[in-house]
């Protein structure tokens, strides 16, 4: 197992001393990194200590570093898991063959722009989430959210290696574009819609971590399958980071759904306009927010029908998440059934596969609602929190635009367009929601529209200081 150097500048797990043209580019590139981050990282906190965890090795006891960090000291770095003694291509054409340590000159600028739109994903949050240390709902809160943005920061750093390392001369220009692009910016957006809708709100954050980093999760589970190696292997260290940040998503909407069961027990009602009265999040309005977060991050997943992803896949680029479950692993000739608006249509499943992971990503989503809807059966009410239709609000792929409800049905524009503000948030729901997020910041209090964690960080308590503010 390799251990991760941190007496460079850089530190690293990849020997980059050895390489020193690679070293001098991302040395190049680390003070343009830092400055990005000053400037759209979390705002005004950059002199308070944040408990956070470091990782000092691959494997799975090298997260236990945990430490106080002012979140510009953060050592950002370049981390691989080990890689695979004699690793073979396990889908696709070229199925067997040995996997790529460099990138071959038909995939180039395939795989340079799936890498780019990943990295471009991870600062984008970190944008998004600028203000949210603002309004934060308690100190434990706080220091998730920093745990999280620095680590998107280090997600950025493993593609900008991919980019610097493989991709030559284009490979450190889009290394560059990817801090010049910001999350809303007018003229140099994000490259992907989710990531440009605006953050204002704690809850939009718990719903993007649940359902936004969850596609990540299945997007970083299909490149670990990918024979582009290093990406393979990139990829693989990133998903050890990436569970914290759904478990911040699930945790927190878990939560919300207790403080909310209390006050409906406390005031005798579900009349979603007491709890808001009392300051809480109503279910019908946590619903909306479920509605909104879902679809956009659905959209994510591309197209239903897609040329890009069969070509990804028969290449070896990239394949299905968890591809050792499945049986056939190349796909020429197998067919599926899809519902577009103009009905059932056969389809290559190769062209398909967007679809494949949506679908399988929409069943890991199902666990929080049972586990939420669980709770609102336990306190006794009826409402049950749903998943919308894939086919709702969609903006990529055969239902974009489509006026479908949230059960997937068709209905007439003008009564989709009438119905909308019943299920996503409307003006008057954001401005509940945001009315709600005073900053709470004394160790251990928390917000009165959120329930306390069931645990602090690494077995310290709840009430611990995990962020020193000076
Ligand atoms: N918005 O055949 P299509 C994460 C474009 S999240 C805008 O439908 P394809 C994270 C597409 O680029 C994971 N454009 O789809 C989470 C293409 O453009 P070109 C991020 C979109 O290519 C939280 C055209 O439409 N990682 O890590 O099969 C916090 C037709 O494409 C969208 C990745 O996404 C959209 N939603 O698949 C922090 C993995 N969807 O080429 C981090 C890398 C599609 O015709 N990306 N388009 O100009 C990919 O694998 C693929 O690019 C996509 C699309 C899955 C996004």
């Amino acid at each position: 197992m390799s251990s991760i150097n941190y007496a460079e500048k850089i530190p690293n797990n990849v020997n980059l001393t050895n390489d020193r043209t690679l070293q001098r580019a991302l040395e190049h590139w680390q003070p343009a990194f830092r400055n990005w981050w000053h400037e759209m990282g979390p705002t005004d906190f950059e002199k308070a200590d944040v408990y956070l965890r470091t990782a000092i090795s691959v494997d799975a006891q090298g997260w236990a570093h945990y430490g106080n960090v002012k979140m510009p000291d953060y050592r950002w770095g370049i981390f691989l898991a080990d890689p695979v003694a004699d690793r073979r291509i396990g889908f696709g054409d070229q199925m067997g063959q040995p996997v790529w340590q460099q990138v071959p000159g038909e995939y180039r600028s395939t795989l340079r722009r799936l890498i780019v739109t990943q990295g471009d994903t991870e600062p984008a949050s970190v944008e998004q989430q600028r203000m949210l240390g603002h309004t934060c709902p308690s100190m434990y809160d706080l220091r998730n959210l920093f745990q999280i943005n620095v680590e998107e920061g280090r997600h950025l750093w493993a593609m900008v290696y991919l980019l610097h390392a493989y991709f030559g001369r284009d490979g450190r220009e889009e290394a560059e574009e990817l801090l010049e692009r910001h999350s809303g910016d007018a003229d140099k957006p994000r490259i992907l819609t989710t990531f440009n809708e605006p953050m204002t709100d704690w809850l939009s954050l718990y719903c993007f971590t649940y359902f936004t980093d969850r596609d990540g999760k299945y997007q970083l589970k299909s490149f670990a399958e990918s024979a582009f190696d290093p990406l393979s292997r990139t990829c693989r260290f990133m998903l050890t980071e990436e569970a914290h940040h759904m478990f911040v998503g699930e945790t927190g909407i878990s939560r919300v759904v207790k403080r909310t069961l209390e006050l409906m027990k406390e005031h005798g009602t579900d009349d979603p306009e007491v709890v808001r009265r009392h300051g809480g999040v109503d279910l019908p309005t946590l619903q909306k927010y479920l509605n909104f977060w879902c679809s956009s991050s659905l959209d994510l997943f591309g197209s239903e029908i897609s040329s890009n992803s069969a070509s990804n896949f028969a290449s070896g680029m990239k394949g299905r998440p968890d591809e050792t479950t499945y049986e056939d692993h190349v796909l020429r000739g197998k067919t599926i059934q899809l519902a577009t608006p103009e009905g059932e249509q056969e389809v290559p499943m190769l062209n398909a596969l967007n679809e494949v992971m949506r679908e399988s990503y929409l069943k890991d989503c199902e666990i929080g609602l049972k586990r939420w809807n669980r709770m609102i059966e336990r306190a006794g009410h009826d409402l049950r929190l749903t998943l919308p239709s894939s086919r709702f609000r969609r903006s990529i792929g055969p239902w974009a635009g489509v006026p479908v409800d949230t059960h997937g049905r068709m209905i007439p524009r003008h009564e989709y367009e009438q119905r909308l503000e019943d299920w996503i948030p409307s003006e008057r729901d954001r401005a509940h929601v945001l009315s709600l997020m005073q900053r709470v910041i004394e160790p251990g209090k928390m917000a009165g529209w959120i329930a306390p964690p069931e645990r602090g960080i690494n077995n310290l308590a709840v009430d611990y200081e995990y962020v020193h503010l000076h």
